[in-house]
C-alpha cells in the first residue's frame, strides 16, 4: 500500500499555491485526530488576556504581570478544551512574537477571544482592521470570535464606561460585546459573592463561550470542506488555463511548421519553373567544356553557359532566402558559426557556394532526392531558428506548469481521502 505523508502532499500543493501556506497549516491541524476545541486569546499586550484565561479556567495557569509578559505561545489543556495564550499582537510586528500570535490565530484556533481593555478607550488602528478580518473569517470559515472588553472595573464612572462601550460598538457593529472584570470575578469567587460574580460578566462570557464550543465540530467540518473546495477549484482553474495555453502553443507550433513547409514547396516549385529555360534539354552542355589556354580571355560558349547557370542559380537562391527570412531563419545557430561572418548563412550551409553545370542544377532542384534534401535541411534550420527555439521553451515551461498543477491536484485528493 502506498504510504501517505501529509507534509509531502502539502509541499506539492504549496508549490502550486504559495499563498495557501496558512490554509495548509490549518488543514494539518484539522487533520489531527484529537478533536479538542482550541480557544485562543488575542489582543494587545497588557490588556488582561492571560488573567482572563485564568479566570475562565478557574486556575492561575498563565502568568500575569503589569508589563509585557506573555512572549511565547502558551498552551493549556483543561476539561476537553485547549486554551492558547498568545503574545500581545502589537509589539514586535513581523517578528517572532507576531509570528506566534498569527499562527495561534489562523492555524490553531477554533474560537478567538479578542481582548480589548476599556481602559484604552476605542479600538485602535491595529485592532480595528484585525476585527474586520476576523468578522470576514466568521462568515467564511465559521470560526467564531468573541469580543471581550476587559478591565471594566478600571473605569469606575458608569457614564464614561457606557460611552466607551457605545463607541466601540459603533466601530464594530457586527460583534456582540462582552464586558468583563477579572478582578471582580476573582473577588466574587473568593468571597462567594454571587452579585459580584454576576457583575463581573465572566459567567455571561462563559455562556457565550459554551455556545460557541458546541458549534466547533460542525464548524470544523465546514471549514475543512471549504478549504478543500477552494483549493480544488483554484487548482482546477489554473490547470485548465495552462492546458488551454499549451494547446494553443502546440497548435501554433504545428501551424507555423506546416506553413513553412508549404511555402517552401511553393518557392521550390517557382524556382523549378524559373529554371526551365536554363535546364531545357540540349544534347550538349557547353558549360562542361573547359576553357583552353588559348581562349582564356575570350568569351566562349562555355563561359556564357556557366554564367547563365550561375545567374539562374543565384535567382533561385534569392527566392529561397527571402522565404527563409520571412520565417525568421536569418543565421546559423551559434554552435555552427565560424569566424568568417559572410559565410555564416543558412543558404551557404545548405546550398554550398556555386554550381558548375546544368546537371548540378537538376540534381539540386528538380530531382526528388535533391528536393527532399532541401526540404529536410531548411526545415532543420527553421526548427533551430530563435523564434522556434523560444516557442519550444515556452511549451516546455507551460508543460511544467501543467505537471505541477496536476501533481498538486493529486496531492489534494490524497489529503481529502
Ligand atoms: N483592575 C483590573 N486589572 C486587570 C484586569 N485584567 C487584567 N488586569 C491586570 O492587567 C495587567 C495585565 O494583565 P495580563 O493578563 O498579564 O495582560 P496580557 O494581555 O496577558 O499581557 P501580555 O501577556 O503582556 O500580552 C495585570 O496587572 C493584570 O492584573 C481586570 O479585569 N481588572
Ligand atoms: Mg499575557
Amino acid at each position: 500500500m502506498e504510504t501517505f505523508n501529509f507534509d509531502e502532499a502539502a509541499a506539492q500543493i504549496l508549490c502550486a499555491l504559495p499563498e495557501r501556506a496558512i490554509d495548509l497549516a490549518r488543514l494539518k491541524a484539522l487533520n489531527q485526530t484529537t478533536l479538542t476545541p482550541t480557544i485562543t486569546v488575542i489582543g494587545k499586550y497588557n490588556h488582561g488576556k492571560s488573567r482572563l484565561l485564568n479566570e475562565l479556567i478557574g486556575q492561575d495557569i498563565f502568568s500575569v504581570a503589569d508589563r509585557r509578559e506573555t512572549v511565547a505561545l502558551n498552551e493549556h489543556r483543561y476539561e476537553q478544551l485547549c486554551w492558547l495564550d498568545a503574545p500581545g499582537l502589537d509589539a514586535d510586528v513581523g517578528g517572532q512574537d507576531d509570528h506566534l500570535a498569527q499562527e495561534a490565530l489562523w492555524c490553531k484556533s477554533d474560537i478567538r477571544l479578542f481582548v480589548h481593555s476599556v481602559k484604552e478607550g476605542e479600538l485602535d488602528a491595529a485592532e480595528h482592521p484585525l476585527l474586520q478580518q476576523l468578522h470576514y473569517d466568521v462568515q467564511r470559515s465559521k470560526r467564531q470570535t468573541l469580543v471581550v472588553l476587559t478591565q471594566v472595573d478600571q473605569v469606575p464612572d458608569q457614564t464614561v464606561l457606557t460611552q466607551v462601550i457605545d463607541s466601540i460598538q459603533q466601530q464594530i457593529p457586527q460583534f456582540n460585546l462582552l464586558p468583563v472584570s477579572a478582578t471582580r470575578h476573582r473577588q466574587g469567587t473568593e468571597a462567594n459573592k454571587q452579585l459580584l460574580i454576576q457583575k463581573s460578566g465572566i459567567s455571561a462570557l462563559r455562556q457565550a463561550l459554551d455556545d460557541a464550543i458546541a458549534l466547533v465540530p460542525q464548524a470544523r467540518i465546514h471549514e475543512k470542506a471549504l478549504l478543500f473546495t477552494e483549493m480544488r477549484q483554484q487548482l482546477t482553474n489554473l490547470l485548465n488555463a495552462e492546458q488551454q495555453q499549451l494547446q494553443q502553443l502546440q497548435q501554433l507550433q504545428h501551424n507555423q511548421r506546416q506553413s513553412f513547409d508549404s511555402d517552401l514547396n511553393k518557392t521550390l516549385d517557382k524556382v523549378c519553373v524559373d529554371l526551365q529555360p536554363t535546364l531545357a534539354d540540349r544534347e550538349h552542355d557547353d558549360a562542361l567544356v573547359p576553357d583552353s589556354f588559348e581562349n582564356m580571355f575570350k568569351m566562349t560558349a562555355g563561359k556564357q553557359e556557366r554564367a547563365r547557370i550561375q545567374v539562374a542559380y543565384s535567382h533561385a537562391c534569392l527566392d529561397i532566402d527571402s522565404h527563409l527570412i520571412r520565417y525568421g531563419v536569418t543565421g546559423l545557430p551559434t554552435e555552427q558559426q565560424t569566424q568568417v561572418r559572410s559565410i555564416n548563412t543558412v543558404m551557404i550551409a545548405v546550398m554550398g557556394v556555386s554550381v558548375k553545370s546544368r546537371q548540378d542544377l537538376r540534381k539540386i532542384f528538380t530531382e526528388q532526392n535533391g528536393r527532399d534534401r532541401l526540404c529536410r535541411e531548411f526545415a532543420h534550420y527553421f526548427e533551430v531558428s530563435p523564434d522556434r527555439v523560444a516557442l519550444v521553451k515556452q511549451i516546455s515551461d507551460v508543460t511544467a506548469q501543467v505537471t505541477m498543477y496536476t501533481q498538486a491536484l493529486t496531492a489534494l485528493q490524497h489529503l481529502e481521502a
